[in-house]
């Protein structure tokens, strides 16, 4: 059995201006949770290069916990590079590594074949704590392994919703620093900006498994469920108990709005002493074909929602089509429409590039963005446009996969690579310096209308 391990987050060096580091790691957080309460003998220990000033102090820390395993979590397929670099560097000092996260899950089978590594693919509960205890190779469930020459995928252990899990083990980090990172991010925004907690009121996206992939770059990383809302006031209140009121609760539920009868059940089952406003406030996903009554806004109100991220990706009804949004030009302005007579305050993503983007549907999503601002004032707290990701796992991927066949074999994918393919095949600029250029120019004006200073301009 290993004695002592740290699991360590690389830095994403390409998005590297995002406010990630506000928010704790919530997947390494739950797992390392799960794994203390099953081996409490082992050490355990996060390291998370966001807080670190660089490669170096980042891999002081990982080493000043004499680690005899180092779980590198691979978050995005932006971060992979540097998650080989790191564990090139701990092999090199004869340190053992494990693979998991997002990235490798997408890609597990090329991964092992490409390099001398080893996964455990998707949820990785049960695996990782096999893996620590050094079961045989054969029965670790969710492992990814060579033997002799060959990928071994071993079959994955039953399925854990959040809910029959132990709660997350706050003391195995140290909140305080990613609380001086949030308040630093958030100054000059309204209130509630001292202490941020973040939780799933629920997993998956129901528009994702009703529209067989939902929109066009989004990974599927998850299966959809909704858990018992006892479970998620029970962690709200855990976390106000132990440090105060005055609480954002980040929802990394993927779109609460698609299923109104569980924010019913979660205003229902509200415990009495949890004041929204006073204790706690609620960031939430949603999306804006789903919001279309004032009896939704009034639910929100009463759940103690105070800011509403949208995923608009485009003002251009043939986008929103093309990508599969499931949403309109006409659904965006009605849900802001009511989200502002709600007084909820907005964050608004933009998504530049997808499937037959051309000048005019870019001007189209410029002329909205100015809209949106100028209808929203100081009620716009971000607004973020990004240049297509065509990330492994996603619909645009795969597509890409068509003309592109020699992404099927690889693992470490170069994503400014793979967007200038996808701008090639699939948008319809006269070329595709001039997509990258009109999309850069645009990525950077639409970011200078956000009111967060860190993340304005083009990442
Ligand atoms: C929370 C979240 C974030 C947070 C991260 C906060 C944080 N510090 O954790 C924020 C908002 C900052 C964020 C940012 C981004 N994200 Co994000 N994010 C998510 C989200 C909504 C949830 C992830 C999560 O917590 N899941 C629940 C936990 C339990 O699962 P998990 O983290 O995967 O961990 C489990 C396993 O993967 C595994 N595991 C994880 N690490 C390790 C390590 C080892 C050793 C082992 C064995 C196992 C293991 O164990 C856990 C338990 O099973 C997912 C979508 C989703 N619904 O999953 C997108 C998602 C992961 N994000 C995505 C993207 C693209 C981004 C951004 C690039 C977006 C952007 N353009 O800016 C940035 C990049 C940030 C970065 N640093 O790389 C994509 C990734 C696609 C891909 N193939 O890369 C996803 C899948 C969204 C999507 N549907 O497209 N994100
Ligand atoms: S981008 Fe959002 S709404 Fe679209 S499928 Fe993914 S999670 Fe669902």
């Amino acid at each position: 059995m290993y004695r002592s391990v740290v699991l360590a987050i690389p830095r994403n060096k390409t998005c590297k201006n995002y406010p990630q580091y506000s928010f704790f790691p919530y997947g390494p957080l739950k797992l390392l949770s799960y794994a203390k309460k099953c081996l409490p003998q082992v050490s355990f220990h996060l390291v998370d290069a966001g807080l670190y000033s660089d490669d170096e102090t980042f891999l002081s820390a990982i080493l000043s916990f004499h680690p005899d395993l180092v779980g590198i979590s691979t978050h995005t397929s932006f971060a992979y590079k540097e998650c080989l670099a790191l564990n090139k560097k701990l092999l090199k000092r004869g340190i053992s590594t494990i693979f998991g996260g997002i990235h490798v899950s997408t890609v597990p089978h090329q991964a092992v074949a490409n390099r001398n590594i080893e996964i455990i693919q998707g949820q990785a509960f049960d695996g990782f704590v096999a893996y620590i205890r050094q079961d045989k190779k054969e029965t670790i469930p969710n492992l990814v392994w060579k033997k002799n020459s060959s990928v071994i995928e071993n079959p994955s252990a039953p399925w854990r919703r959040f809910d029959q899990l132990p709660p997350l083990n706050i003391d195995i980090i140290d909140i305080e620093r990613y609380w001086q990172k949030f308040r630093n991010f958030h100054i000059g925004t309204p209130p509630f900006d001292e202490k941020c907690y973040t939780i799933f009121t629920h997993e998956g996206c129901l528009w994702r498994d009703r529209s067989r992939g939902g929109c066009e770059f989004c990974t599927p990383s998850t299966r959809t469920y909704f858990p018992n809302p006892h479970y998620v006031w029970r962690e709200i209140a855990n976390v106000i108990s132990k440090f105060g009121p005055k609480f954002l609760i980040k929802d990394y539920g993927d779109s609460l709005s698609g299923n109104w009868n569980y924010v019913k059940a979660l205003v229902q089952t509200k415990p009495s002493q949890l004041k929204p406003y006073e204790d706690y406030v609620f960031e939430v996903y949603l999306r804006s074909s789903e919001v279309n009554e004032q009896w939704q806004i009034d639910l929100l109100k009463t759940l103690g929602v105070l800011r509403v991220y949208i995923g608009y990706e485009s003002f251009s009804n043939k986008i929103l089509r093309n990508i599969r949004k499931g949403a309109t030009v006409e659904s965006h302005w009605r849900a802001t429409k009511l989200l502002l007579s709600g007084g909820f305050y907005l964050l608004a993503s933009f998504v530049l590039g997808c499937s037959s983007e051309d000048k005019t549907t870019i001007k189209e999503t410029i002329e909205g963005c100015y809209k949106l601002k100028e209808m929203c004032g100081k009620k716009l707290l971000f607004l973020q446009a990004s240049p297509i990701a065509v990330l492994p796992g996603s619909r645009a991927f795969n597509k890409l996969t068509t003309f592109e066949p020699q992404y099927l074999y690889e693992d470490l994918i170069d994503s400014e690579e793979t967007r200038r393919r996808w701008y090639k095949h699939f948008t319809n600029f006269d070329s595709i310096k001039e997509a990258e250029k009109i999309i850069r120019e645009t990525a950077l004006t639409l970011g200078n209308l956000c009111i967060f200073k860190a993340i304005r301009g083009y990442r």
